[in-house]
């Protein structure tokens, strides 16, 4: 085993699509600078022993399973089809599944061409469902107890349909326009999905796993910024109760004296779900005035 295997962290994220942009952005913000090779394919950390491997999304768990990458950020959808795979080879720990993260949500879902005569999952006994997906769709079906052919296509699932290739399709969607585009209504989703961070099972050497546990930390950190607020205002004392119920997810307020006044005090808050104009209007209603919203840059929990 080499040296860098022993001491560095190699990450496997993908190289260009949806989830690219956010996956580095993520790196950055837990603290790594680094710099790019010159085929862009790894990125090296130069301020933490971490460095990256960039690679279509497919690829990303078995280059976890096969603990060629320590961790990875790949699609729950991605990664519960090959989870299937592996499991139907004998194979049923392929990779630790260590956090969701907040970006690439979609579902999978099935879809039934608009004019045709399936409504439902159970209108798919004998006929021929496309799919990029075959292993998560074979065992929906199995449990559901439903005969029906499944057909794989590496891309372009909602044509399927038209081109007289299959009856219905299951695909990954997020706001639908796909699916309208092509004449076909959403049905059952069998999978909510979000981008979420893999490990290999190989036992990591004990420094690695504490620069692993200290990214996990800093990821939890950077996700509860996204949407926290800190709030601060002035409040008369007798509101504090109707404030705090306001605010969901707020920490017990700092509640500060003002001075040359009695009745009312600053109160500082650490919301940690959006705000909306709403609760800024009801808190003014209840009593709050002079109410300011600040974003939080960074937080330790
Ligand atoms: O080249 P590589 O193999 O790495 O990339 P890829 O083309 O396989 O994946 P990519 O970049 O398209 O998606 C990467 C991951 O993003 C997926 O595995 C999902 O986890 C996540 N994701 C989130 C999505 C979508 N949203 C999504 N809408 N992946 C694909 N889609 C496609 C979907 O397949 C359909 O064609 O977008 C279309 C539907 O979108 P709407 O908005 O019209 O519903
Ligand atoms: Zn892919």
């Amino acid at each position: 085993m080499n040296a860098d295997k022993q001491t560095r962290i190699k990450i496997a994220i993908q190289k260009s699509g949806r989830l690219t942009d956010h996956s580095l952005e993520l790196l950055q913000q837990v603290g790594l600078k680094y710099s790019r090779g010159r085929d862009q394919l790894i990125g090296y950390g130069e301020n933490m022993p971490v460095d990256f491997l960039l690679v279509r999304d497919d690829d990303i768990p078995s280059l976890v399973k096969d603990d060629v990458c320590d961790l990875g950020i790949v699609g729950l959808n991605e990664l519960e089809e090959r989870r299937i795979e592996y499991k139907n080879d004998g194979i049923d720990n392929a990779f630790q599944q260590i956090m969701p993260l907040d970006y690439g949500q979609c579902r999978l879902a099935f879809a039934y061409p608009e004019n045709g005569s399936m409504k439902t999952i159970a209108d798919a006994e004998g006929k021929c469902i496309a799919t990029s997906y075959p292993y998560i769709v074979t065992e929906y079906l199995k449990t559901a107890g439903i005969n029906a052919d499944v057909i794989e296509f590496s891309g372009a699932v909602e044509i399927a349909p038209s081109l007289g290739r299959a009856n219905m399709i299951c695909d990954l969607v997020s706001s639908g326009a796909t699916l309208a585009a092509n004449k076909l209504f959403e049905g059952e989703t069998i999978l909510q999905s979000t981008s979420v961070l893999i490990q290999t099972t190989v036992a990591l050497s004990p420094e690695k796993q504490q620069w692993v546990d200290k990214i996990v930390q800093r990821i939890n950190g950077v996700q509860q910024v996204r949407e926290s607020k800190y709030i601060m205002m002035h409040a008369p004392r007798s509101a504090l109760k109707a404030i705090t119920d306001l605010l969901p997810g707020a920490e017990s307020p700092t509640v500060l004296p003002l001075g040359g006044i009695d009745d009312k005090v600053a109160v500082h808050v650490v919301c940690r779900e959006a705000v909306f104009w709403d609760t800024l209007e009801n808190l003014k209603a209840v009593g709050a005035s002079s109410i300011l919203v600040l974003p939080v840059e960074k937080m330790l929990a």
